[in-house]
């Protein structure tokens, strides 16, 4: 086969499995394939972005597998594949159909030294699927690494029947003794928590939570932190610190909060995840179920009863006005600064929030009032790498989204608004939380016995402002360093990027008043 028919048959069989979406990173290697793409543009099949950053572009299609349908970065040879293994591991334990068409310099250059001539091949270890297409899931990674000769003679291209983009192909489905479980032994009080739930899958958990009538954990990915009211627990992590449950049934992605942590160490607490990634999340025992959470619920049937065994709600009331008497205390910390933000987000189209303190904060202080249409965050590896270039791809398409991530998160993914040119701009607010460096670490309590070039090692201390980058990218800003500020915060035709600067005097008294 020449060079063209090689990439030729190659995006063909990218249609033929449901693949329409590409971002293009380009390179001499993959030049054949990038025609190809064009050619299936103009003729109406498939959607293309392009990006000359590898790592951005790998991030920005998990973003937008998170709307659930595949969606596939190019790239040329050598390192620009490497490039791509962050989003890999992320969409790997996302379970997100990331598909990585990797150009390759045919197999009698690798391990010669020549340029860009590296081993692709398996590049990606057990993150990513290689092989017949029959065999893919289309609930994860995908690589095809193709040989490409440099020259090639362009030819014409007929296109295939295209039918559906395909479905995720999921394990039968077994909820029996899920079903026998939440019924077994409920006076040792049962506590539901939830992780990142698809959009799909809401509706059939907010009915049956609502019937189980247990105390609630709701992570703000799961969509129905708000929507759920007076079940969900207001300051999860110290209520079932003092008071621990005998059972845990986890919904969704693996949840952030501390409590999920502390489960490692609580053997004698039961749990049963139903989860489409299929992971524990947990290096102790512990049941799950994968698949489609709300398929499942609804194999389950009628819910029982459950109730609150423990009494855990008794003091919710308590603990959010306790809550709230301090963050009017403080208005000008971390957390008092993100529930005022919390509320002008909540006027938008969704958020994408970033690793480290804005999932944690966002979780435990934003709005009660107002549900979110959609939040969204990397909650895979963890990593904060990618964030912004994630949230670009998720609401590609959408007016109104917000992204609240922190500054090294930010100076992390600075090439990520190269795309803001080929995606919906309108209503568009990024919000980096600016308080000098990783402040996560400053709150883990092991890290006030370190030396203090231990502690600057750890957070990474800097006092940079981000205007230099807005302008750079066309965005407004908005710096706002004390409640009075958020006046100015006006989200308008062009991207806003909203430089958070809190007080880390009345941050730490906060901490100090909620922990102490
Ligand atoms: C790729 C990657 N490198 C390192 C880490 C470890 N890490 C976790 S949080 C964090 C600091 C984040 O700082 P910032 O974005 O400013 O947020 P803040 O802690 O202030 O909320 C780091 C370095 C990580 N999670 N991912």
């Amino acid at each position: 086969m020449t060079t063209w028919d090689i990439a030729v048959e190659t995006v063909r069989a990218c249609l033929e499995n449901g693949v329409r979406e590409f971002v293009v990173c380009a390179g001499a290697r993959n030049a054949a394939l990038v025609e190809v793409l064009a050619r299936a543009e103009a003729a109406g099949h498939v959607t293309l972005r392009q990006h000359f950053e590898e790592r951005s572009a790998g991030f920005f299609a998990v973003g937008r597998c998170m709307q659930s349908e595949p969606c596939a970065v190019v790239t040329t040879s050598g390192t620009a594949v490497a490039e791509l293994l962050p989003a890999v591991i992320e969409a790997h334990y996302q379970g997100r159909p990331l598909v990585l068409v990797t150009a390759d310099r045919p197999a009698r250059f690798r391990q010669s030294g020549a340029p860009q001539a590296i081993v692709q091949p398996g590049i990606f270890g057990g993150y990513a699927g290689a092989g017949e297409w029959a065999d893919w899931d289309r609930r994860s990674p995908w690589h095809v690494n193709v040989e490409l000769e440099e020259d090639f003679v362009m030819g014409e291209v007929e296109w295939p029947e295209l039918a559906g983009p395909g479905e995720a192909q999921w394990p039968r489905l077994a909820a029996s003794g899920l079903a026998r479980w939440l019924k077994d032994d409920l006076f040792r009080g049962l506590v539901v928590m939830l992780g990142e739930l698809e959009p799909e899958d809401r509706e059939d958990v907010y009915h049956f939570v609502l019937d189980l009538k247990a105390p609630v954990v709701a992570e703000a990915t799961s969509g129905l932190r708000e929507a759920l009211g007076p079940v969900v627990l207001a300051d999860p992590d110290r209520a079932l610190r003092h008071q621990l449950p005998g059972k845990v049934l986890r919904l969704g992605a693996v949840p952030s909060g501390r409590f999920w942590r502390d489960l490692e160490e609580l053997p004698e607490v039961e749990v049963w995840s139903v989860t489409r990634s299929g992971w524990s999340g947990l290096a102790r025992d512990s049941h799950v179920t994968l698949g489609e959470v709300g398929r499942v619920i609804r194999a389950l049937g009628e819910a029982e009863e459950a109730g609150d065994a423990l009494g855990l709600l008794d003091g919710n009331s308590r603990s959010a006005a306790e809550i709230e008497e301090w963050l009017e205390a403080y208005p000008d910390s971390e957390p008092g600064m993100l529930r005022s933000l919390s509320q002008y987000a909540a006027l938008g189209n969704g958020v994408f929030l970033g690793n480290s303190l804005p999932i944690r904060e966002w979780n435990r202080f934003a709005q009660w009032d107002q549900a979110i249409p959609e939040v969204r965050a990397n909650r895979g590896a963890n990593g904060i790498d990618g964030q912004i270039s994630t949230w670009l791809g998720w609401s590609a398409a959408r007016e109104d989204a917000w992204c609240v991530v922190g500054d090294l998160t930010a100076l992390y993914d600075l090439a990520a608004p190269a795309m803001l040119g080929q995606v919906e701009r309108k209503g568009r607010v990024l919000v980096v939380v600016n308080n000098g460096g990783g402040q996560i670490f400053s709150r883990v309590p092991r890290m006030a016995a370190m030396s203090d070039r231990g502690k600057e090692l750890m957070v990474n201390p800097h006092e940079l402002s981000l205007r230099g980058w807005a302008e750079m990218w066309g965005m407004g800003y908005c710096r706002i360093a004390s409640q009075d500020d958020f006046d100015g915060l006006e989200a308008g035709e062009v991207p806003l990027l909203v430089e958070l600067v809190p007080s880390a005097k009345e941050t730490a008294a906060f901490w100090e008043r909620l922990d102490g």
